[in-house]
């Protein structure tokens, strides 16, 4: 299976992060914590071009804590702070604004030593599609925060949302493409959900699920699927799959792309647990 974006999308979405990156001190990229690495823009570090940048590694809810851990260890290897949160549920938020302050710190000295007033830090949010940005902001635009207005001579239209007294997040993400030279990249974007199911072929990207899954978790995945053992081929296990949901089209024959959607669906929903796709 191989999946690719067009060029032109990388080319638009590199100048509109750039457009906001003045306005900003600090750039959270936020990354899928199930695919830290898949979900990365490898040009990242020349978009941001020198900002300071923090990893956000969101839906660390569907991810293996343990290797969320590795992850966060091995982006600080790299010389980039890393912080795991869960968007929906609100955990990690308050870590996430430290390290974002902190990561503006050096900014904010040499203001102050140019003898400028105090001011708020400024960081914006950018990721590949549905990595979370939007809940991201939502959450972080919550309970307790203002949304400011716009700031006339800052830039015209412009929204702030202010997270206590002395952080402020543009509510604009910046929308980044991944690129991929690699197939697999392309499945795991797939898999997550970063890519529509419509550009992808379904049955054969829940196959590479199910492989995945016999051998990340076989005892979870027969206990969901109420299968007494594993067929051979995954194939074969989609069939059983479907039967054991009913998923029946005329004449008794199993409706498999319902099938493979369904299993699609509820990996990505993580009622198969949590699981990390890339290794650090
Ligand atoms: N489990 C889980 N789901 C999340 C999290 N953050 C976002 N989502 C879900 O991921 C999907 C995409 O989120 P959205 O904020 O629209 O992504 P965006 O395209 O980057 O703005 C939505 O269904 C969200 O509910 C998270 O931390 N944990
Ligand atoms: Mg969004």
């Amino acid at each position: 299976m191989l999946i690719q974006w067009f060029p032109g999308h990388m080319a638009k979405a590199k100048r509109l992060v750039q457009d906001h990156l003045k306005l900003v001190d600090v750039v959270i990229e936020l990354v899928d914590a199930r695919i830290p690495g898949s979900s990365r823009n490898p040009m990242i570090a020349e978009i941001v071009q020198g900002k300071p940048r923090i990893v956000a590694l969101n839906k660390a809810d569907l991810a293996d804590p343990r290797l969320t851990r590795q992850w966060v260890a091995a982006f600080k290897q790299e010389g980039v702070s890393a912080v795991a949160v869960d968007s929906l549920g609100g955990k990690g938020l308050q870590d996430l604004i430290a390290v974002t302050k902190a990561a503006a710190g050096e900014k904010m000295l040499a203001l102050a030593a140019k003898g400028r007033k105090a001011r708020a830090v400024r960081a914006m949010i950018i990721g590949i599609p549905n990595v979370g940005k939007s809940s991201l902001i939502n959450r972080l635009a919550g309970t307790g925060n203002v949304k400011t207005g716009d700031r006339p001579g800052v830039t015209k239209g412009k929204q702030w949302i202010r997270v206590g007294s002395d952080f402020e997040l543009l509510d604009t993400p910046g929308i980044l493409w991944p690129k991929f030279e690699d197939p697999e990249t392309g499945i795991k974007l797939a898999l997550t959900g970063a890519i529509s199911d419509e550009v992808v072929d379904v049955e054969e990207l829940a196959h590479r699920l199910l492989r995945q899954l016999r051998e990340s978790c076989p005892e979870r995945l027969a206990e969901r699927y109420k299968l007494d053992d594993l067929p051979e081929s995954n194939a074969d296990l989609l069939i059983n799959i479907g039967k054991k949901r009913g998923f029946l089209q005329a004449g008794g024959v199993v409706d498999l792309d319902k099938a493979a959607r369904t299993v699609l669906l509820e990996f990505r929903a993580g009622k198969m647990g949590p699981l990390t796709l890339d290794r650090p």
